[in-house]
């Protein structure tokens, strides 16, 4: 069942303050990527479980034992982002407690490989929110085509461009 939500405006002046990514991150300089996620997580708030498949993101939050990101970090497997999150978001409802669980997944990890348990987690009406950030390829290891790189783009492995749409 599509269910239909209001958002209300946020004046820049009004954004938290509170900042939960750190600077000095180790995303690449500009990365449009890393700056949304600061703002999803403003929006989300410090009550937040990021859950983040293998991507740009697993490399931004850091090498443990440091982390740029200031609230909980689950890293699960490439396919399993929204398996893991109707899990989590499970069992923080049945202990009543209203915790965000927000996926940050790529292109790739969204469109290719993660689409069967995101499938399955609509159907089930599932309460997370999946955020899939679309940089037209697979970043992290260097820039080759994923199902959602455009018709005739250049990547590594589609070097005389890509001949399928996005
Ligand atoms: C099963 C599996 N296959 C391949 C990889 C290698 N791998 C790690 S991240 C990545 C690319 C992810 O691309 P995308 O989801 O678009 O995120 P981005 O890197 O662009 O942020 C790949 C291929 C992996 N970790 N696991
Ligand atoms: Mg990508």
């Amino acid at each position: 069942m599509l269910e239909v939500r209001t958002f209300t405006l946020i004046f820049i002046s009004e954004m938290p303050a509170e900042e939960l990514i750190r600077t000095c991150t180790s995303a690449c300089a500009g990365c449009s990527s890393a700056l949304s996620l600061r703002y999803v997580l403003k929006a989300a708030g410090r009550d937040t479980v990021l859950v983040v498949p293998a991507c740009c993101t697993s490399i931004i939050q850091g090498i443990y034992p440091n982390t740029a990101f200031d609230i909980p970090v689950y890293n699960v497997a490439f396919a399993a982002a929204a398996a893991c999150a109707s899990g989590m978001s499970a069992a923080f409802r049945s202990l009543k407690k209203k915790t965000n669980v927000v996926v940050y997944a790529g292109d790739g990890g969204t469109a290719d490989i993660g689409i069967q348990a995101l499938s399955g987690a609509f159907e089930r009406g599932a309460d997370f929110l999946y955020i899939c950030y679309d940089n037209d390829a697979y970043g992290n290891t260097g820039m080759q085509r994923s199902g959602a790189t455009p018709i005739g783009a250049r990547t590594k492995t589609t070097p005389a461009g890509k001949p399928e749409g996005k």
